[in-house]
C-alpha cells in the first residue's frame, strides 16, 4: 500500500473510494501511454536548468539528487515522475493586501467611519476649514495646504482591490477582478484659469456674476466642493507684451500691468470669495495673438500646495481662452532658451517668477503632469478656436474642449456638461513595462458577455462596473532586479489605483545559495562546481555531468575543436543534438524511449526516416529506420521501403516485354516514357494516341491490294508481300470507332491522290479497312492552257501594233496639215526650197531709225 503510487494520504477512506482512485490511476496512466506514443516533441524535456524549465509554460522541474536518465524538466501533468518533495513547479498566486470595499451611498464624512481596521495608515478625516476665506495671500495658501493634507483621509473608495501581490509565471495568463464604481459626494476641486487680456473684459464679469451660480450648481452634484482662481495674460517680453515704460504700466485703458500668471484664489469651499476675486482682478494687455496659457496650466497643475489640490478628489481645471497658445520653442522670439523644467514656482503673492526665465512647456510635458496629477481639463474656448483645442485635447489625457458663448455665460452649463462627460465615463490605464501585458475586458452596464475594452460610458453615481485585467508576462527581463515590479492600474483623471505588486517566477530558489539543494563544491560534481536543483554548474575549468571532464585533458588534442564535430565544415557540437563531454558526444534523450538519437557525433537516429502514411518506414513489416535512412526487409524497396521489389504487374496481360517497352516499371507502377512520335500511356504503357503507329508500314499495301498502285503495283510483288498479312475490307468512308481502338492514317500517293484507310488489332489480328476509291485532283489540260497563252501574247503583241499604227498615222496627218498651213501663209516663193538659205545675211541695227 504505502509503495502504491496513487495512495490517498489517508487510509481511513472507504473502499469504493480507493477502486475510484485505482480507477483514475490507471486512466492517467493510459493518457500517458497514450502521449509517449505521440510524436509531438514536448517542449519541457530539453530545458537544462531549473530556470530555463519553469519558465516554459506547463513544465516543472525534478531536484531529486539521483535522477538518472530522465529528463528534469518534465510535463507538469505528469505524476509519479518525480518525487513531489523534490518537484518545483510553482503556480500563480495572488492575494489581496489591502482590499476595501467599494464606497457606496454615504458622504465624505459619513464614509470617515470605514476604518475597517486599516485605519491605522489613514488620518480621521476632518471637516474641510473655511479659513481659507482669508483675503491675504499667505494665509490663503496655509489653510489651502492644511486643508489639502486633511483631504487625504478621505475614506472614500471607487477601486477595489487597492493592492494585490501577484507571483507571475511567464506566458500564463492570469485574470484579476476589478470593480469600480463613482462615489456619491466624491469631492470635486475645480480651478478656473482664465485668460486675463483685454478681450477677456466682458467675460470677466460675466463669470463674476455667475460665480454663485456655478459653485450652487456644483453643489448640487456633490456637496463636497471647491473652487479656486486664477488667471494669467503672456510673458513680460517683447514681442508678447509691449515694454515701452508706460505701456508696461497700463498697456490699454482701464488694464493693469501685464504678468505671466497669477493664482487669485486658492481651491476653497468659500465660493462667494470667487465672485470678489473675479471682479477684483483687473485686465491687462498685450500684443501678439497667442497668450502664455501653457506656462499657467503647468503651475496650476504642478503646484499642489499653492492650488491647494487634495490628493482624493476630482480635480478639474478650467481653462478659458478666446485666442491660441504659446508652445515649447516660442520663448526663444523674446530670448528665452531656458526649457521649461516642470516645476512649481509661484511666489508668496501667487506670482509666476519663471516666466522671463523659462520657456513655455511643450504639450507632452503638459500631458505628462497632467496623468501624474490626476487632473482634468477642460478648455473652454470661443468658437474660433475650438478646432485647435480640440486637437490639442486629443494629446492631453483625461482633457475635453467645449465652446465657450463670446461673453461666458454658458459657462455654468459647460462646466456641468463637461463634468458630468468626464464623470460618467471611466477608463482603466496602466505603467506596465513592455514585457508585462495587461488588457482589459468589461461588459460595462450592459450585463452581457465581458468584451476586451479598457472604458466604460454611460455611468451614474453608484453604478458598479467590473473590469477584468488579463495580466501576461511575455518574457523575463534579463536583469533580475526587475524580476520585481510595481504597476499601478488607475481610472483616467482619479488619484485612486490598483497596485499591483508583481513578482516574475524566473527562477528557482534551489539556484540560489543557502537553499537546501544548492551546494557549492559539491562531491558530486567532484568538488569542481556547484550542485544547483539537481544539475552541477561546473567552474570554468571543468564540464561534464558532474564536472568530471577538464578544459586541460581535452584541449591537449591536436584537433581539440573537432573532438564533437564530423568536420570542420559545422560549427555546431554534435550536430546540436547532444552534448559534448569530455570531447564525447552523449547524444540527447527524447520523451518518447522509443525515439534513439545515436552515432558517434549524434548524427543517426531511428525516428527521422521517411514515412509512408505516417508509418515509419512502412512498418516493420516494410523496412526499419537506422541513421535517417530506411532499411529494407527482403522484396521491399523504395525510400520507405513502400515498393515490392516484383515487377509483375508492369507486365502486359499477353506478354512481352515489361511497359511494353515503352517506360518503367517503378515500385510496381509503369512510368511510361514520351518519345518524338508520341506519348505513351496506359496500364503498361500500351497505348501512344499520338503515335503514327503502323501506318508507314501499312500503307504500301493497302496501296496495292486497294488501288493497285504504289511501290507493290505489281500482281507478283503485291501477293509476296502482303497477302498474308491483311486484306483490307472497302468501306465508302471511314470513321473512326473510338471503342475499338481504331487509328487512321491518311497518305497521298503519286498521283497526288488522298486515300485513308483505318486498322485496329482485333485479339491480335490486323483489321483494316480502306477507303474504297481514292479522292483525286480534277485532271488538268496542261497544254490548252499553255496554247491558251500563247495565243494570248500573241493577240497582245498584234493589238500593241495596231495602236502603234494607228498613232504614227494620226501623228503624220497632223504634221501635214500643219506643213500646208505653213506653206499658205509663206511669204516666201513657192518656187523657192524653204530649207535654202542664201549665202548673204542681212543684219539690222535695231538702232538705226532707218531714216
Ligand atoms: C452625509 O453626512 C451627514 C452627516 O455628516 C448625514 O447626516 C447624511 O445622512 C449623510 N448623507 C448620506 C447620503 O449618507
Ligand atoms: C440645485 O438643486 C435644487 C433641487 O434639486 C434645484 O432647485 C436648484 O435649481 C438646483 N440649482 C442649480 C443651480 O441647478
Ligand atoms: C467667505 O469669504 C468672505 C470674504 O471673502 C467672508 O466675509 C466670509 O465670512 C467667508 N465665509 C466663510 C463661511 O468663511
Ligand atoms: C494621490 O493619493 C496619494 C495618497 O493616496 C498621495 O500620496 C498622492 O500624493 C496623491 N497624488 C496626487 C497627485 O495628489
Ligand atoms: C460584478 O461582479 C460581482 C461579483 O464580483 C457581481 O456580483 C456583479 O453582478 C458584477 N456586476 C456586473 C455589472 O457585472
Ligand atoms: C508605476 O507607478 C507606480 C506608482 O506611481 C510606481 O511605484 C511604479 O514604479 C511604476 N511602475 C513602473 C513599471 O513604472
Ligand atoms: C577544413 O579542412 C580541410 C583539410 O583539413 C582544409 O583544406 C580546409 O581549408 C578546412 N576548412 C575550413 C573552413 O577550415
Ligand atoms: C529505436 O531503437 C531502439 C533501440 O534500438 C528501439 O527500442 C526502438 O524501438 C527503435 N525505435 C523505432 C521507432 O524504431
Ligand atoms: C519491302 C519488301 O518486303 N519487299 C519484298 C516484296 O517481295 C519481293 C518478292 O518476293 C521481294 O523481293 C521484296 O524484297
Amino acid at each position: 500500500m504505502l509503495s502504491h503510487p496513487c495512495r490517498l494520504s489517508t487510509t481511513k477512506r472507504m473502499v469504493a473510494l480507493l477502486f475510484a482512485t485505482l480507477f483514475a490511476c490507471s486512466s492517467i496512466f493510459s493518457v500517458e501511454a497514450q502521449f509517449a506514443g505521440k510524436l509531438i516533441q514536448d517542449p519541457c524535456v530539453n530545458k537544462a536548468s531549473c530556470h530555463d524549465c519553469i519558465q516554459t509554460q506547463n513544465c516543472a522541474w525534478c531536484m531529486e539528487p539521483d535522477f538518472i536518465d530522465l529528463p528534469r524538466c518534465f510535463k507538469n501533468n505528469l505524476q509519479n515522475y518525480c518525487k513531489e518533495e523534490y518537484t518545483w513547479n510553482p503556480f500563480t498566486e495572488q492575494k489581496f493586501t489591502i482590499n476595501r470595499e467599494l464606497t457606496r451611498g454615504g458622504n465624505a464624512s459619513a464614509a470617515a467611519g470605514y476604518g475597517y481596521g486599516y485605519g491605522g495608515s489613514y488620518e480621521a478625516s476632518s471637516s474641510y476649514s473655511s479659513s481659507s476665506s482669508s483675503s491675504s495671500y499667505a494665509g490663503a495658501y496655509g489653510s489651502a495646504a492644511a486643508a489639502g493634507a486633511s483631504a487625504s483621509s478621505g475614506e472614500i473608495v471607487q477601486i477595489s482591490p487597492q493592492r494585490v501581490s501577484l507571483k507571475l509565471r511567464i506566458n500564463q495568463l492570469h485574470s484579476l477582478n476589478m470593480r469600480y464604481s463613482q462615489a456619491i459626494d466624491y469631492p470635486v476641486d475645480l480651478y478656473y484659469l482664465m485668460d486675463l487680456s483685454k478681450s477677456m473684459e466682458d467675460d470677466k464679469d460675466k463669470l463674476s456674476a455667475l460665480g454663485d451660480k456655478l459653485s450652487e450648481t456644483m453643489r448640487n452634484i456633490t456637496s463636497n466642493f471647491r473652487l479656486g482662481f486664477g488667471s494669467f495674460v503672456d510673458k513680460v517680453l517683447m514681442p508678447y507684451v509691449s515694454t515701452i515704460p508706460k505701456k508696461l504700466e497700463r498697456p490699454c485703458d482701464g488694464c493693469e500691468a501685464p504678468y505671466g500668471y497669477r493664482n487669485h484664489m486658492p481651491l476653497s469651499t468659500n465660493t462667494s470669495t470667487f465672485t470678489s476675486e473675479v471682479s477684483r482682478a483687473a485686465v491687462s494687455g498685450n500684443l501678439d495673438a497667442p497668450e502664455g496659457g501653457f506656462d499657467a496650466i503647468m503651475q496650476a497643475i504642478v503646484c499642489r500646495q499653492q492650488i491647494g489640490w487634495r490628493e482624493k478628489a476630482r480635480r478639474l481645471l478650467v481653462f478659458s481662452t478666446d485666442a491660441g497658445f504659446h508652445y515649447a520653442g516660442d520663448g526663444k522670439l523674446g530670448g528665452v532658451i531656458a526649457p521649461n523644467d516642470g516645476e512649481c514656482h509661484l511666489s508668496g503673492e501667487g506670482l509666476y517668477t519663471h516666466s522671463v526665465i523659462q520657456d513655455y512647456p511643450s504639450i507632452s510635458q503638459i500631458n505628462h503632469k497632467v496623468k501624474q496629477n490626476s487632473i482634468n481639463v477642460i478648455f473652454a474656448v470661443t468658437a474660433n478656436q475650438h478646432s485647435v483645442y480640440e486637437k490639442l485635447a486629443q494629446h492631453i489625457e483625461g482633457s475635453s474642449s467645449a465652446v465657450l458663448s463670446e461673453d461666458s455665460s454658458n459657462v455654468v452649463d459647460l462646466v456641468r456638461s463637461e463634468y458630468s462627460k468626464i464623470s460618467s465615463a471611466i477608463e482603466m490605464k496602466d505603467n506596465a513595462t513592455s514585457n508585462i501585458k495587461i488588457t482589459y475586458h468589461s461588459a460595462c452596464l450592459n450585463g452581457g458577455p465581458e468584451i476586451p475594452t479598457a472604458k466604460c460610458d454611460g455611468l451614474k453615481v453608484g453604478d458598479v462596473v467590473n473590469f477584468t485585467a488579463q495580466i501576461l508576462v511575455t518574457s523575463c527581463p534579463t536583469d533580475p532586479r526587475e524580476w520585481n515590479q510595481v504597476i499601478q492600474i488607475y481610472p483616467v483623471g482619479i488619484n485612486e489605483s490598483l497596485v499591483i505588486d508583481l513578482e516574475m517566477l524566473c527562477s528557482c530558489p534551489c539556484e540560489r545559495p543557502g537553499t537546501t539543494g544548492y551546494e557549492a563544491h559539491s562531491p558530486k560534481c567532484n568538488n569542481h562546481g556547484t550542485l544547483m536543483c539537481g544539475v552541477c554548474e561546473c567552474d570554468d575549468m571543468h564540464f561534464g555531468h558532474n564536472c568530471e571532464c577538464s578544459t586541460s585533458d581535452v584541449h591537449t588534442g591536436s584537433d581539440k575543436d573537432l573532438v564533437c564535430r564530423a568536420d570542420n565544415t559545422t560549427q555546431v557540437d554534435c550536430n546540436n543534438r547532444g552534448t559534448c563531454l569530455c570531447g564525447v558526444c552523449e547524444c540527447e534523450k527524447r520523451s518518447n524511449p522509443e525515439e534513439i538519437i545515436s552515432g558517434k557525433f549524434c548524427e543517426c537516429d531511428n525516428f527521422s526516416c521517411e514515412r509512408r502514411k505516417n508509418v515509419l518506414c512502412s512498418g516493420p513489416d516494410h523496412g526499419t529506420c537506422e541513421c535517417s535512412h530506411c532499411v529494407c526487409k527482403p522484396g521491399w524497396t523504395g525510400s520507405a521501403c513502400d515498393c515490392r521489389e516484383s515487377t509483375d504487374t508492369c507486365m502486359p496481360p499477353n506478354g512481352g516485354e515489361l511497359c511494353s517497352g515503352n517506360g518503367e516499371c517503378e515500385c510496381g507502377v509503369c512510368k511510361c516514357k514520351s518519345t518524338p512520335e508520341g506519348r505513351y500511356s496506359g496500364k503498361v504503357c500500351e497505348k501512344c494516341p499520338t503515335c503514327a503507329g503502323r501506318c508507314l508500314e501499312l500503307k504500301h499495301c493497302v496501296q496495292c491490294q486497294m488501288y493497285k498502285t504504289g511501290e507493290f503495283k505489281d500482281e507478283d510483288k503485291c501477293a509476296a508481300n502482303c497477302s498474308n498479312t491483311f486484306v483490307p475490307i472497302g468501306e465508302e468512308k471511314i470513321v473512326i470507332d473510338e471503342e475499338k481502338d481504331e487509328l487512321l492514317c491518311i497518305f497521298f500517293d503519286e498521283d497526288d491522290c488522298k486515300y485513308t484507310f483505318k486498322y485496329s488489332e482485333v485479339n491480335g489480328k490486323l483489321e483494316v479497312h480502306a477507303q474504297q476509291e481514292r479522292e483525286c485532283p480534277p485532271k488538268v489540260f496542261m497544254l490548252g492552257i499553255v496554247l491558251g497563252v500563247i495565243a494570248a501574247i500573241v493577240l497582245v503583241g498584234l493589238a500593241i501594233l495596231l495602236l502603234w499604227k494607228l498613232l504614227t498615222t494620226i501623228h503624220d496627218r497632223r504634221e501635214f496639215a500643219r506643213f500646208e498651213k505653213e506653206r499658205m501663209n509663206a511669204k516666201w516663193d513657192t518656187g523657192e526650197n524653204p530649207i535654202y538659205k542664201q549665202a548673204t545675211s542681212t543684219f539690222k541695227n535695231p538702232m538705226y531709225a532707218g531714216q
